[in-house]
């Protein structure tokens, strides 16, 4: 009787489990799935017979390495426009805070994604998404933030919610209520923030569109008091929170990130080293999101040093979104990480497996290789895993498995285009 449902053989696994060899390397390994979970995780060589004798059905990789399906643990992928005027603006001299001050920015975004119809929106997303499952993606994490009104709130996390419901990708969703302020509150910020409090986040949690909240801790955004009455009110709810922490000053986000317990602290390129400190102390992961540290030509990288140094676990994520990070491939945030971090090829690819999973506070259900863990995995064309993070551009992935069940990168990206189920278009 054979002991395996599936089985993969003619692979080398990055299982990214800790504590061994780089990348928790298995040269030559086998894994069994069983459903949607991994039943088996080891070296080839200690399967009791042929393949064939122990699994009902047998698939080759080719020679190829083995990694988790990747998370994507903070994108804002859901929106209506662009910011291409923007970009044009900024490279004749004008920057970043400069154009949020004067109206455009996240404020211009909101404009167009307030009038898009959802279904609009909801193709729109898609088509990004489309673009991070075609590389391995299988996880990934989608805020809402471009409506600062609740109908466009819910709006947007419905649309994420859908995106959810299809079979390709995973989608945690998170209430950025507090991302900017909406132009009818101008003057009157207590009264935005009481909305957030009062409506947003007590509605986005009954409905249970929200799996966290997050804010945007900065002087164009939210004070770090601000951002603590949000946190309460999430709190209150049973959401978890996650802040967009000192990424143009040092607004004392991580302290603020450290005392709410927060999932996460992303952003951190001007977090001194009590932040880091605080952040090692609460347990609380780092995102770094170099897409735009990128884009934004910013000169002050994060402290990668002393986040390693005092033990802070380290995720990435794309940050895909209009205005600071159009960045439609994690491949490239792991080369960026490398290259304009000093993050290593195994801390970036660590950074969106094993520590995005433990951003979204999934670590006992993905993020690694090992039994009893969903069946997300990515098979990739490459010698040696560091070619992850090598590569600019082009896609080594030859199938990605979801919850078990194989697909190449087009039909991963065609399984995006079927109806929506029922449950979720019940808008
Ligand atoms: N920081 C970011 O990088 C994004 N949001 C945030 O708080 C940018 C969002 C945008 O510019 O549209
Ligand atoms: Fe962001």
């Amino acid at each position: 009787m054979p002991r395996f449902e599936t089985l993969i053989v003619d692979v080398h696994l990055a299982t990214m489990v800790p504590g061994g060899e780089p990348y928790g390397a298995i040269r030559d390994g086998a894994i069994a799935l069983s459903g949607e979970r991994l039943e088996w995780v080891g070296s080839a060589s200690r399967l009791d017979g042929d393949p064939e004798d122990v699994a009902k059905r047998v698939l080759r990789g080719g020679g190829g390495w083995l990694t988790p399906g990747l998370v994507d643990c903070h994108t804002h992928l859901v929106f209506a426009g662009d910011r291409v005027d923007e970009f044009e603006r900024r490279l004749h001299g004008a920057s970043y805070e400069e154009i949020a001050r004067a109206g455009g920015g996240i404020r211009s975004t909101v404009i167009r994604t307030r009038e898009a119809p959802e279904e609009t929106l909801l193709r729109l997303a898609r088509a990004r998404l489309a673009r991070l499952v075609a590389e391995g993606v299988t996880t990934v994490e989608i805020k809402s933030g471009y409506g600062l009104e609740t109908a466009t709130e819910m709006k947007m996390l419905r649309v994420a919610r859908a995106l959810g419901a299809l079979p390709p990708v995973d989608v945690q969703s998170t209430l950025l209520a507090a991302h900017a302020l909406p132009p009818e509150h101008e003057g009157n910020r207590d009264t935005y923030i009481e909305l957030i409090r009062a409506e947003m986040i007590p509605r986005a949690a009954q409905q249970s569109l929200a799996d966290a909240v997050d804010a945007f801790c900065e002087r164009i955004g939210f004070s770090a008091e601000e951002c603590a009455r949000v946190f309460e009110a999430a709190r209150a709810h049973g959401l978890a929170v996650r802040l967009h922490a000192d990424q143009l000053s040092d607004g004392g986000g991580a302290r603020l990130a450290a005392r709410f317990g927060a999932r996460s602290a992303d952003h951190l390129e001007h977090t001194s080293e009590d932040g880091v400190r605080a952040l090692a102390e609460a347990g609380t992961v780092a995102v770094l999101l170099p897409g735009a540290f990128y884009f934004l030509r910013e000169t002050k990288a994060p402290p990668v040093a002393l986040l390693r140094g005092h033990g802070v676990p380290i995720a990435l994520g794309s940050d895909l979104n209009p205005g600071s990070s159009p960045v439609l491939s994690l491949l490239v945030a792991l080369n960026m990480a490398c290259v304009l971090l000093g993050m290593t090829p195994e801390e970036a690819l660590a950074g969106v497996t094993r520590e995005g999973a433990r951003a979204l506070g999934l670590s006992g259900d993905r993020g690694t290789l090992e039994a009893g863990k969903r069946a997300d995995l990515a098979l990739w064309n490459i010698g040696q895993p560091a070619e992850l993070a090598y590569w600019i551009g082009g896609n080594p992935l030859r199938l990605v498995f979801k919850d078990g069940v194989p697909r190449t990168p087009p039909e991963a990206a065609r399984a995006l285009e079927r109806p929506i189920p029922d449950e979720a278009t019940a808008w």
